[in-house]
């Protein structure tokens, strides 16, 4: 047992005795240890989490939000005669109160109870779980639907912005700080043939016509824990970037990734594509919980966003690539590069397949 996690663990407001911690490897960003403590006999497990400041700059707002957003939506889980304790995070405070823990050498740490009888996926094995996520998601939305929304503090600024995105990745490539522009030029070319593309939300946004919702912004689809008796995606997690945004980039984001062919840092370029029946099922099931309170703007658009965050995606992975890697965790050298083919190959194939997932989507609404 690490001495260090040990005394972390300890700072919270648990009772009993850690007795073992292994590291959790999803997720790109913060470093997750799951920790079984013994209290008299009864075993008890939490996930304790050291937030990555270098990509959340301020922890305070961020723990803010977290505790705030899962008040409310146990509040909800209540109301609806759910189980809070399996169906949202149930995050613990240090033993002097406060919402999460600082290190003498300024790491900080927080901890939350394990949802125990659960799994996460990184890949999908059948289309019904996927329209379980897509049920999920569309979910949490209207469990979100009146939280006061000016009451959220922006962990990542414009985040989803994709237009700004687009310019971050132009001084990136005219900084050229990792001396690797030359390595990249036809991804870059691919991308601003593409540049229009990058302000379609922003614009609609601007001209009010996309309405600006609690959205979680990174729905991944190891983001949800579905339920081992069950199959039911009983509770979406990762809330760290529960920030204003568009319900579209919570769909796209789901779509690019989970109705991937491929992994998100596959080589072989030739099996990355994106798969209608995963498509169709993820639209029902997302239509389902959520349809109800998307406007005809937002469903007209849906087909069309998993383009759009996979186009962002690809810049943002590749911006990285250009900085030297500082933002997503790799674990090979040009692993952001292999990424933003992925991402490309993907707005490729959307691209070809527009008019189906427009049928799709007219299908299903
Ligand atoms: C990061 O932490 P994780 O793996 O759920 C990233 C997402 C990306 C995703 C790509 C805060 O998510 O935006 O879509 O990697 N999260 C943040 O795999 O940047
Ligand atoms: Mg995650």
């Amino acid at each position: 047992m690490n001495e260090e996690i040990r005394s972390i663990i300890n700072s919270f407001d648990i009772q009993g005795e850690p007795v073992s911690v292994s590291v959790i490897t999803d997720g790109h960003i913060n470093r997750t240890y799951r920790v079984e403590v013994d209290d008299k006999g009864e075993k008890a497990k939490y996930l304790l989490q050291r937030i990555n400041t270098f990509v959340f700059k301020n922890p305070d707002i961020l723990m803010q939000n977290i505790f705030n957003v899962t008040r409310f939506l146990k509040k909800k889980i209540r109301e609806n005669g759910g189980d809070e304790k399996r169906e949202t995070l149930n995050f613990i405070k240090t033993k002097d109160g406060s919402n999460y823990f600082k290190t003498a050498d300024g790491e900080c740490y927080r901890c939350y109870v394990f949802v125990d009888d659960a799994y996460a996926l990184n890949s999908i094995d059948s289309p019904e779980i996927f329209c379980e996520a897509g049920r999920a998601f569309g979910n949490f939305q209207n469990l979100l639907a009146d939280y006061p929304i000016d009451t959220l503090f922006e962990t990542i600024p414009d985040f989803h912005n994709t237009k700004k995105r687009y310019e971050s990745l132009e001084s990136a490539i005219k900084n050229d700080r990792a001396n690797r522009v030359s390595q990249v030029k036809d991804e870059i070319e691919f991308i601003r043939k593409r540049k229009e593309d990058t302000h379609l939300f922003t614009d609609l946004i601007e001209s009010g016509e996309l309405p600006v919702r609690v959205t979680h912004n990174d729905t991944k689809l190891n983001n949800i824990l579905f339920d081992k008796k069950t199959d039911k995606g009983i509770c979406v997690i990762d809330l760290d970037t529960v920030m204003p945004g568009l319900s579209l980039y919570d769909f796209g984001d789901c779509i690019r990734y989970g109705a991937s062919t491929a992994k998100e840092d596959e080589r072989d370029l030739s099996l990355v594509s994106l798969d209608l029946n995963l498509f169709d099922s993820y639209a029902k099931g997302y239509l389902e919980t959520a349809g109800g309170s998307l406007t005809q703007k937002e469903k007209d658009l849906l087909a069309v966003s998993p383009k759009i965050l996979s186009l962002e995606l690809a810049i943002r992975f590749l911006e990285d690539y250009l900085n030297g890697d500082e933002y997503f965790k790799t674990d090979f050298p040009d692993q952001n590069l292999v990424r933003t083919r992925v991402q490309l190959k993907l707005v490729e194939d959307i691209e070809k397949k527009l008019p189906q997932m427009e049928e799709i989507i007219k299908k299903v609404q």
